[in-house]
This record gives structure tokens, sequence and C-alpha cells, in this order.
């Protein structure tokens, strides 16, 4: 691992020497460089989407099935376009050009607790994979003393572009008592800017966040526990690791100086917009609301996202727990959802992610997520600061889906843990008749002169159901010749020439073509604009005009030659 990062030139016992020399003077290995604080900060870009309407259609395609009890989907940044699929009873899988190589990347379920909400949760690559070899993973462990414990580890393996790992240490970082099985987070992710390593804790399981192992409030509004957070931790060139020094509370007494945020009962997915460092969180509710959380990526962390005080929009009381008509309230100091849903949409939220990829330019800047419980997925995206609004988009089967994850160029996957299916996200162009066009049969005309004007309806996008229309009022000048209004398909009407009338629905034809014939009327010297109307009815109408030149009276000038 250490001779990738040597200069070539060197002879080979001069860097064996030399890399010696280092592991001696630093004790861990030192290929990655020991990280900064001050990268802490996303460009700033504008958090709107572009895509605006979500007007979209996205189905799941699948890419390979046999996983067993999928739970996570991620990938090195090595260039190796690899997915690795985390299968929960302690394996890792690698997909290869689409397909499933039999033999994992890596086995650890000797060590794992599973299943349940337990078992090998989530891994995430560190930034510097290609030439470190180091990633880190998030389990339940079953060693004595220890089981049910949620433990953060890293793993550096002897050759990065390996499909099986060759494991060279294995050291763990973290171990955080779990007082129940359930409510274990489970998400690893590195900021993709400050490359910290964030880790989402459950508030250790139970119900209601109560009981034993819970604080008197709850763990997830305590700042002394781990538990019901998302914490932020450098992992990075450390033996273990160490807290950032702008983590949000290490100044302040009776917290936990690795906490980012608080206040989450069970984030079981979180993850960030990798063009913005925004972070969105699926937190799952209780017994009556499941929520998505956000934090903008130019946030300085310490975000208070309400559990136990509330779920969703509403108090919470532990002690009923099953009343879902809480008040809604909006305690000072914690920050609301940007959406949550009750127990007619789902059960399970399953957080999800940002859309940044190349194949569906209309899809970016949309973050998608779904439900485990009713397999529902939705699209969401911030319409103007603060307004969220979500479509639901796609369904797979019920108590199926348990995460989604994204490629290296930011194209997204999601895997059902009971099918063992990994599915592609792909998506159809939204309906789109931009493209359409409006033309005369000449550009320069003399009064007396018949022409010819076509109009092209061109869908770029997905089938068109919906009944589009077209009006086109014919100038003074221009006199329609009775019936010569034709289209390839759909009705015409030319019963109020000089209005003239088209309607049709589209569905899969991608072009039609509309055409008329005028006599030009005027002689007088000017051009002439003939505009037509479409409405589409998915979409605002929009006119496309063409300008013919009409000749006239003729006037000459007399053209002097100077300096020639
Ligand atoms: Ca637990
Ligand atoms: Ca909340």
């Amino acid at each position: 691992m250490l001779r990738r990062t040597l200069p070539l030139c060197l002879p080979p016992l001069v860097a064996v020497v030399f890399a010696l020399w280092l592991w001696a003077v630093l004790g861990v290995p030192q290929a990655y460089p020991a990280h900064a604080d001050s990268l802490a900060h996303p460009p700033a870009i504008p958090r709107i989407s572009s895509a605006g309407s979500l007007t979209f259609t996205i189905s799941l395609s699948q890419v390979t099935s046999g996983l067993t009890a999928p739970v996570d989907v991620t990938h090195a940044g090595d260039g190796s376009g690899r997915l690795f699929v985390v299968e929960q009873t302690g394996r890792i899988r690698v997909v290869k050009n689409g397909s499933l190589l039999s033999a994992p990347f890596l086995n650890i379920t000797n060590i794992v607790q599973c299943c349940g909400e337990r078992g090998l949760l989530s891994a995430a690559f560190d930034p510097e994979y290609e030439t470190n070899g180091t990633f880190y993973v998030n389990y339940t462990a079953n060693a004595a003393g220890n089981v049910g414990d949620t433990v953060i580890a890293r793993y550096v393996v002897a050759n990065p572009a390996a499909d099986v790992a060759t494991v060279l240490t294995a050291t763990n970082l973290i171990t955080i008592d779990q007082p129940q099985s359930n409510h274990n987070g489970g998400q690893l992710q590195f900021g993709p800017f400050d490359h910290y390593l964030y880790i989402g804790m459950g508030d250790g399981g139970g119900s209601g966040d109560s009981g034993s192992g819970h604080a008197p409030g709850g763990n997830g509004q305590s700042p002394d526990t781990l538990l019901g957070k998302i914490l932020r931790v450098n992992v990075r060139g450390m033996p273990t690791y160490t807290v950032p020094a702008s983590n949000p509370f290490t100044q302040t007494a009776g917290y936990r100086p690795e906490i980012w945020a608080l206040g989450l009962r069970n984030p079981w997915r979180f993850s960030f917009d990798r063009l913005t460092g925004d972070m969105y969180i699926g937190d799952v509710g209780q017994n009556c609301y499941e929520e998505i959380d956000f934090q903008p990526g130019t946030s300085q962390g310490g975000e208070n996202y309400g559990w136990r005080l509330m779920e969703g929009f509403r108090a919470f009381d532990p002690a009923d727990m099953g009343n879902c008509n809480q008040p809604i309230v909006a305690p000072v100091g914690v920050t609301l959802p940007i959406t949550a849903y009750g127990r007619s949409l789902g059960s399970t939220v399953i957080g999800g992610y940002v859309y940044r990829g190349a194949a569906y330019p209309w899809l970016r800047g949309v973050y998608f997520f779904g439900d485990f419980g009713s397999g529902r997925m939705w699209a969401m995206e911030q319409v103007s600061p603060g307004n969220w609004v979500s479509v639901e988009k796609e369904q797979i089967g019920g108590s199926d889906l348990t995460s989604f994850g994204e490629d290296e160029a930011g194209e997204l996957y999601a895997v059902g843990g009971a099918s063992g299916i990994l599915y592609q996200i792909v998506s159809t162009a939204p309906s789109d008749l931009s493209l359409s066009t409006k033309s005369a049969s000449t550009v320069i005309a003399d009064a007396g002169n018949v022409l010819t004007y076509t109009i092209v309806l061109r869908n770029s996008g997905e089938a068109i159901a919906d009944t589009v229309r077209l009006t086109d009022v014919l100038p003074s000048g221009l006199t329609y010749q009775p019936g010569s209004l034709t289209a390839t398909l759909g009705s015409v009407d030319d019963s109020a020439a000089s209005t003239l009338k088209w309607n049709g629905v589209p569905l899969n034809t991608p072009t039609i073509t509309i055409t008329y014939i005028v006599t030009v009327t005027t002689s007088a010297t000017q051009a002439v604009s003939n505009t037509v109307t479409i409405h589409p009815g998915f979409a605002a109408p929009f006119t496309r005009s063409v300008t013919i030149l009409l000749n006239g009276p003729r006037i000459y000038f007399p053209i002097v030659f100077k300096n020639r």
C-alpha cells in the first residue's frame, strides 16, 4: 500500500527502507494525509433545483439479483465503477460492469451479530481509497461482553484494485453500548468537503426513547450520550479518531464533543448532496410519523431535530405513543422536518440521495427517498427557500426496500433486503414540446404569392397523454386558402378562419406536422409576423412565430462607390 504513494523512480530497496522508517516514526500507515480542519465549507451553490416541476417518471431497472439481505450500496470513488453492496449478515459484495461477483469483497460474518435491526449496516470508503486502501464499516458486535454494541471499524486492504479484499489491518475505532437490539442507526458517510466521517446513531432502542439505558428525557435530547445523534469525527490519518475542533459542542460543558446533530430517533439512512454538501436524514418514526430532516451544507452543525420532544411535526409523549393527533408544535431551538408522513403512506422511512448523475439531467438536484413498509418512493425538491414539494414516483414491494445508494457517477440505486435485488433508478425525460417549430415556404414574398406554413410539434420527452391544442390567428395581409389546413395526426378546425385550430393527443408520436396555405394580399412594404400558440396541457402555453418580408413597391437608391 505504501509503495503506491512513493515516486516510481526510487530503487526498490530505498523504497522499502523509507517505508519502514515511515512506519517506525509514525506508527500507523500514513499513505493518506492527516486531515486539516479548514476544508469544512462547500462552495456557495444555489440550492433550488433546476428540475422545477418533478414532471418526470422514474422506474426501477434490475441490475442484479442474488444478494442476501442487502442493506447498503456505495462505491469506492476509485474510478473502477464498482458498486459495493453491504449484506446485513456481514459481507460486502461487488457488482462490476453490472454483474454480481460470486466471491465477497469482505466477509466478517464471524464477528457480526445479525439480524433484525442488527448486522453489518453500512460501509464508507475513504475519499482516497484508490491509494490508501482504507474503508470503514458500521456493524453490530457479537463478541462476548460487547454483544449488540455498535462498532465502527477501519479496514486497510493490500490492493485497492482487488475485488476480494486482502485485509492488512482491522481496527475498532469506536464501540458504542446499545441498550436494546433496535434503533442502531447504521449509516456512515464521509462529508464531501470536510472529509470527516459522519455516523448515524439511533436512540438505543426499545420504544419511546425511554426505559433502561435511556436518559430521563430520552437519549435523543441527552447531550452526554452518543445515542440519538449524528456524530462527526476525524478518522483519516488517526490511530482511532479525533474530534474536529470545529464540531459544534467542543466548548459546551456536558456535551459529548463527537455530536454533530442531536434529537434523532433512528437515522437509519442519511446522505450528502455531493454538489452542495446539504445533508438529508431519514429519521424513522415511532407509532405515527416518518420524517426527512435537512441540514444545509453551510451549517456549522448543532441542529436539534426534535426527538423525543416531537415526532414529525407534532408533540410526542412517551406515555401516549399511540396518539397521532398531538398538537402541532415548533419548539424553540428545534429544526423541523422538511416533510413528514403518517401510516397511510408508510411505516419506516428510508432516506435516499440527491441525484447528481449524468444520465438523466432533468433529475439533477432532486432528492429521492422511500419507505420500507409501503415500498413507496418519492421525489422531493426545494421550490423556494424553505418550501419543499414531494411527489410519489414509484413503488416496489412492501417490506423490501432497505436502502438507496449512489455510484461514482452519481447514478442512484435501491436495494430490496427481502428480494435480494439491486435496482438502478432510471428515468424518462418529461414531456417537452419546446423543440417545436413554425416555418414558411419562403421568407420574401410579393402580393399574390401563395405560401405554405408548416408547424412541427416535436416531443423530446416521454409520451404525451394530454390533449395538446394549437391556435394560429392569421395576421392581416394573409388570406387562408379554404380547406388547406392538414395535420399528420389529430383534428383540424378551420371553421373560424382566419383563426385556425388543431388538437390531438400525441402519445408516442415524436413529431406531428400541421400545414396550411395562404395567399399574400398586401403590397405594402412591411414584415408580416404570423404566430401560433401551443397549449401543451401539461405545461404553460408558448408561441412560435415566423416573419416574412414583403417586397412591395420597389424603391431604387443610387449606389455611390467611394474609395474604390
Ligand atoms: Ca439499539
Ligand atoms: Ca424530528
